[in-house]
């Protein structure tokens, strides 16, 4: 950003989109821009270190009056290829910086484990090269080697080595959980007592460079940078779900009075066949007339009668007796058709109007009614 990278620019490399200049073949947060001279880094450690001294000899070669600077931590200095980078450079003179941030871990690695020798910085007269330890939280010391180192390399060809001690205050990435090898009261102490930035605000506030105010108007155009885009996006967001769940409530209100609607009509039906079935009169009793039978045969001649014992007498019943079983009493006159038909449809409807009135507490009162009247 110092050197004029965008914001958007890191963003779209983190997701690598149609934006990203790499196009998504890097991994996130390994940036990298040609118009800048800025090559992207590498995961798998110094790697990076050979090839950087490989592009400060071909600077030599062209007289660019040029130099290669290359960052890696204390850890990647531990690998072979950093052993290969260092003794190339001094042997070849090529114009280049290598800048190591010692940062005390690497990963949950202390440096106490890493090396036994008086860190990186105390290896570079083995090579053959111009050597610097630097306070790494403070800017200016860092500012002021890097601009001797690399005029030296450029004036002289001249590889050389600084060393930056500092801390890393955060986790080493998302997946790490740095409690489980450090104490929480070293953090907090490099926190508070010699953060880098902590230390040059102060120090600016010191000269009137700087004051609350500014401070605060900073932080907050900062964080609209880069929450500003996604807050938009949030509430567009919200006001989509918005309307979509307020069109399917209005929806369903719709429905819902067309269901009120049909139930109402369905119901006034139902009255109105009652009302016609009560006060229509009955049809009257009729027997069907029977085609006249053509005369009977006259009666042949009887034989004498025979003698037969009188049956006995029936047994007498008192006039409450009269008959031994009560008898129903008759149907109700109606036409046998009507009737029927009538039922049916009554006893469709009213199952349908309590089906549909369950889910309406003032409907269901009016349901059970039909049903009674069903
Ligand atoms: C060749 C290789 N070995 C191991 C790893 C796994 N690894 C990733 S970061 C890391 C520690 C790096 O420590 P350091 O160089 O001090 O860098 P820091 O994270 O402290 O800045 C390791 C071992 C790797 N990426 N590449
Ligand atoms: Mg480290």
């Amino acid at each position: 950003m110092y050197r004029g990278y965008p914001l958007d620019l890191f963003m779209a490399q983190c997701y690598g989109n149609a934006s990203d200049p790499g196009k998504g073949r890097q991994m996130p947060v390994h940036y990298g821009c040609r118009d800048r001279h800025f090559v992207t880094i590498s995961s798998p450690l110094a790697t990076q270190i050979p090839q950087a001294v490989g592009a400060a000899y071909a600077i030599k070669r062209a007289n660019a009056n040029q130099a290669v600077v290359c960052y890696f931590g204390e850890g990647a200095a531990s690998e072979g290829d950093a052993h290969a980078g260092f003794n190339f450079a001094a042997t070849l003179e090529c114009p280049i910086v290598f800048f190591c941030r010692n940062n005390g871990y690497a990963i949950s690695t202390p440096t106490s484990e890493q090396y036994r020798g008086d860190g990186i910085a105390a290896r570079g007269p083995g090579y053959g090269l111009l050597s610097i330890r630097v306070d790494g939280n403070d800017v200016f010391a860092v500012y002021n080697a890097t601009k001797e180192a690399r005029r030296r390399a450029v004036a002289e060809n001249q590889p050389f080595l600084i060393e930056a001690m500092t801390y890393r205050i955060g986790h080493h990435s998302t997946s790490d959980d740095s409690s489980a090898y450090r104490s929480v009261d070293e953090v907090s102490y490099w926190d508070k007592q010699d953060h880098p930035i902590s230390r040059l605000r102060l120090y600016m506030q010191g000269r009137g460079w700087w004051d609350e105010e500014q401070e605060k108007s900073w932080r907050k155009s900062s964080r609209k940078k880069v929450s500003g885009p996604r807050l938009a996006l949030l509430l567009l967001l919200v006001l989509i779900l918005f309307l979509i769940f307020l069109l399917l409530l209005i929806l369903f209100l719709l429905i819902i009075i067309l269901l009120v609607l049909i139930l109402h009509l369905l119901l006034l039906l139902h009255l109105l066949i009652l009302l016609y079935l009560i006060l229509s009169p009955p049809p009257p009793l009729s027997c069907p007339s029977l085609p006249d039978s053509p005369p009977h045969p006259p009666p042949p001649p009887r034989s004498p009668p025979r003698h037969r014992p009188p049956p006995p007498p029936p047994p007498r019943l008192s006039s409450a007796q009269s008959h031994p079983y009560p008898q129903s009493p008759p149907p109700p006159l109606r036409s046998p058709f009507l009737s029927s038909s009538c039922s049916c449809f009554l006893s469709f409807l009213s199952s349908f109007s309590s089906f549909s009135c369950s889910s309406l507490y003032s409907i269901s009162s009016l349901s059970s009614t039909s049903s009674f009247s069903s």
